[in-house]
């Protein structure tokens, strides 16, 4: 495809060129890693290319923020527990336009690129959904030339690897600095103290002002470490900075002379253990004390730089705070960032309280990602008292003035104080932290229209009810270079041909496919396209499974972190009774399918754990069956993550998206999925109602209960026997689990699952079985209309533009932040005349 990007931006010192580059490539190999290409393993290579790549990123770095710092912006700091940023060379490659010249380069010197990026190691610092949100977003914030900045934590394990034994979930932990990470550069110069503990003494000043010091706390430091996010055809290049953990004397000293080594040494080890480990659970039941030190960990590093960065640049003028850094938390885990603002201002900076509140306020967003009570983070007021006593005492000063406000607006109404507090008073005391993002914020969003109206309609009702002006939506996007340029080049070629590239920028463009829908050709090219995509997951699947695969069938997929509400069991019953079927009529009209399931449960989860054991017995029974296996078979594909994600969406027809309506709050996998051309298998929750809404109902499946149905049936009582008892079909599926047809040799393995669905079933598996049968029958129909289907997948990628995080980030830059772009020129840096003779 015609991949050529303007090149007036292309700054010059390393070239653009494949020669420049095997030079780059050479140099790197031997200057910096000292082999030559004799002795190299295939890491060094790879190694060696990213060397390459990443100068190609760093001359337009500097001049970004160099460019930044003469024009002091207003800047957008992202702060998240997790960036989930995958792989970095492919999109690194694409973003600085030097794909085609680096692939050219290494087949010239004999080396394949498919290959080199086949072994870097994913950056899986995050669970799911927020923390590849936070990383499309630094795509996008580049893309449109805002000055951004991520801030993270450079946990030493990111999430762990799935290995499936027996069936079963087994969880490796996740080396992944033991290689070298190219893509990093530490920057010891940046580093700041991080306290926790000890105790507050309030002085009286001479003035007669009061004065808080913290004393008696432990310190550890923390380093900073920056990753440059290059834009797409831009010269803009941000930063992702995240912070590890050092301790701050090497050994304690007095343990040391008094003879402790180990006392001494462990110290140490203990405070860096802070970084140590990403928390493996994607809700927030485990409320360990690590945890709480790592949000403020993160929280206090982040802070203290934007301040150094905001006084290097205007002094003290606080006045300006809020016009030059917008802070934006993803989701309540950073919301200590409140709290820690405020102790800076006042504590250190000696700013009034109220001047100090409205500057946060005025600085603070907040993205709300879940509904779901039991993930909605609170800490106890023990816990925060002992480890950080200052925020403590600033958080019930904080709570004190809103509940005045509180009474301002509803006097007397004292239930409502006690909904709206930031402290819970019953039980055992705890800090809701999403009432502190909220009441320090100045715009509140969620991410999918849904859960927007959700939101304020439940949670934050009566938030939104007192400051109804808070609250926004934020449809969630995903990033169109990752997600379709780099993932699925065979149709990116394909649309580019036919309506040229500038969709990659702009998603909305993808709507004049419309105009070439019923041509012919264009359409069986689509239909190629979307076959060959699925020879490389089929070689996958072999390879990590054993399970061999037909691309001659549909492929219905689903792939998520395993989550009862997710209802990965409604597909998996789903699949039993299409075995049923097949098996009692040979006759049966039926479309042969590949069912491909992926994704990692929380290793305290255990339902979740069963529930893929289930699903691989599932796929052993069926997948042996020589009566079926021609028109069903099961993979569970171990080990789901972003780079394995690049290969299973291309591959997909069928998106199952079939969450409990009212639990996800937007999903992006669905965004994904559609924009590649696979039809969605959805329920009416999160984003799936937008993607109705593009779409059109004739090219989309939906079943299900609605949120508001299901509202009214958790109020007037919902009896899953019912659903059972009108349906021979699900009572034959549940007994085949129930005699043990899965687990021969194991009774009663999946009692569990069987006992939750039938007696509880609060995510409404039995409700809407039925219903979905109905639905997956109709896309199995659908699908064997070639014609039809091919209309579908080619207006579904038509109609999807709006699910760039391109769009979404423009929403957030106009409507919450009020951020601009820079324009990153290349005038004035290196070019031919370059003094250095670096090319
Ligand atoms: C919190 C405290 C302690 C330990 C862990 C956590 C924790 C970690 C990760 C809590 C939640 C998460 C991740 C949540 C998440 O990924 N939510 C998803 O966010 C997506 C982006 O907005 C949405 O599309 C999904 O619907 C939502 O589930």
């Amino acid at each position: 495809m015609s991949n050529k990007l303007s090149d007036s931006w292309q700054v010059s010192c390393r070239g653009f060129d494949a020669e420049s580059l095997k030079k780059s490539i050479l140099n790197n190999l031997e200057y910096r890693l000292g082999k030559g290409m004799k002795r190299a393993t295939e890491y060094d290579k790879y190694l060696s290319v990213a060397y390459s790549v990443i100068e190609r990123m760093l001359e337009k770095w500097i001049l970004t923020q160099d460019k930044h710092g003469e024009v002091k912006p207003k800047r957008v700091y992202y702060l998240s527990m997790e960036f989930l940023m995958g792989r970095t060379l492919g999109n690194g490659l694409i973003n600085l336009g030097l794909y085609d010249q680096c692939q050219q380069a290494l087949q010239e010197m004999g080396l394949d690129l498919e290959e080199l990026r086949e072994i870097e190691v994913d950056a899986a610092l995050g669970n799911g959904g927020l923390g590849r949100l936070a990383a499309c977003f630094l795509d996008s914030l580049a893309t449109l030339g805002l000055p951004a900045f991520g801030y993270g934590i450079r946990y030493d394990y990111g999430l762990f690897h799935q290995k499936i034994i027996d069936g079963r979930q087994v969880e490796i932990p996740d080396r992944w600095l033991t290689l070298t990470n190219p893509w990093e550069i530490a920057r010891p110069e940046y580093q700041y103290p991080v306290r926790f503990g000890g105790y507050i003494e309030h002085q009286i000043e001479r003035n007669g002002t009061r004065k808080s010091v913290w004393h008696d706390s432990e310190e550890v430091y923390a380093i900073a470490y920056d990753t440059p996010t290059p834009g797409y055809d831009t010269n803009s290049v941000n930063t992702l900075r995240l912070w590890s953990a050092k301790s701050s004397e090497d050994f304690n000293l007095q343990d040391f002379n008094s003879g402790d080594y180990f006392a001494a040494v462990n110290k140490k080890v203990t405070s860096e253990n802070i970084t140590k480990v990403l928390y493996p659970d994607d809700s927030s039941k485990s409320g360990r004390e690590l945890r709480l030190r790592q949000e403020y960990f993160l929280v206090s590093a982040t802070m203290q730089d934007i301040v150094f960065r905001f006084k290097r640049e205007h002094g003290t003028q606080w006045k300006l705070f809020s016009s030059k850094a917008a802070i934006q938390l993803n989701d309540t885990h950073p919301a200590l960032a409140i709290p820690e603002l405020m102790r800076i201002l006042v504590d250190d900076e000696d700013l009034k309280w109220e001047r100090a509140w409205n500057i946060c306020t005025d600085t603070f967003g907040y993205t709300n990602h879940t509904l779901l009570p039991e993930a909605l983070e609170t800490w106890s007021v023990d816990i925060m008292e002992s480890l950080l006593p200052r925020h403590m005492e600033i958080i019930y000063l904080i709570n004190h003035n809103f509940m005045k406000e509180v009474m301002r607006y509803y006097p007397g109404q004292i239930d409502r104080m006690r909904r709206m507090s930031i402290i819970n008073e019953e039980g055992l005391k705890s800090v809701r932290m999403a009432h502190l993002a909220v009441a320090g914020s100045h715009k509140v969003n969620g991410v999918a229209a849904l859960h927007s109206q959700l939101m304020t309609d439940t949670i934050f009702s009566d938030f939104a009810a007192m400051s109804p002006g808070k609250f926004t939506n934020m449809t969630n996007g995903v990033t169109p270079r990752r997600w379709l340029r780099k993932a699925n080049l065979g149709l990116s070629s394909l649309i580019t041909d036919a309506i040229g590239n500038e969709w990659v920028k702009d998603l909305t463009k993808l709507r004049d496919l419309e105009n070439v829908v019923n041509d012919a050709q264009f359409r069986q090219q689509w239909r190629e396209v979307k076959h060959n995509c699925k020879l490389p997951l089929i070689d996958l699947i072999q390879h990590d499974t054993g399970i061999i695969l037909s691309p001659f069938t549909m492929f219905d997929v689903q792939v998520k972190r395993m989550h009862e509400y997710k209802r990965q069991l409604l597909f998996a019953l789903f699949i039993i009774a299409e075995y049923l079927r097949l098996k009692e009529d040979p006759n049966a009209i039926v479309t042969p399918r590949t069912c491909i399931i992926a994704g990692k449960a929380a290793p305290a989860y255990h339902m979740a754990k069963l529930i893929i054991l289930l699903i691989n017995r599932i796929a052993d029974t069926i997948n042996n069956d020589i009566d079926t296996r021609d028109f069903l078979r099961l993979a569970f594909v171990p080990n789901y993550r972003v780079s394995a994600a690049e290969k299973i969406i291309p591959a997909a027809n069928l998106s199952e998206q079939i969450s409990t309506a009212g639990k996800e709050a937007s999903g992006t996998g669905n965004m994904k999925f559609a924009l590649n051309g696979a039809i969605t298998m959805g329920t009416l929750d999160g984003a799936n109602v937008e993607i109705l809404g593009e779409v059109g109902k004739d090219n989309i499946f939906i079943f299900g209960h609605t949120a508001p149905e299901l509202m009214t049936m958790r109020r007037e009582g919902y009896d899953p026997q019912t659903y059972i008892e009108e349906s021979e079909i699900l009572q034959r599926v549940l007994h085949l689990i129930d005699c043990d047809f899965f687990s021969p040799g194991e009774p009663g393995l999946f009692r569990p699952i069987l006992d939750s669905i039938r007696h509880h079933d609060e995510y409404f598996v039995m409700a809407d079985f039925m219903k979905y049968l109905k639905a997956q029958d109709d896309a199995g129909t659908a699908y064997r209309d070639v014609e039809k289907w091919t209309t579908m997948s080619i207006l579904n990628v038509a109609r999807s533009g709006v699910f760039s995080s391109d769009r979404t980030i423009n929403e957030y830059a106009t409507e919450i932040w009020d951020v601009k772009p820079v324009l990153i020129s290349s005038e004035n840096e290196c070019n031919k005349n370059c003094p250095w003779s670096c090319g």
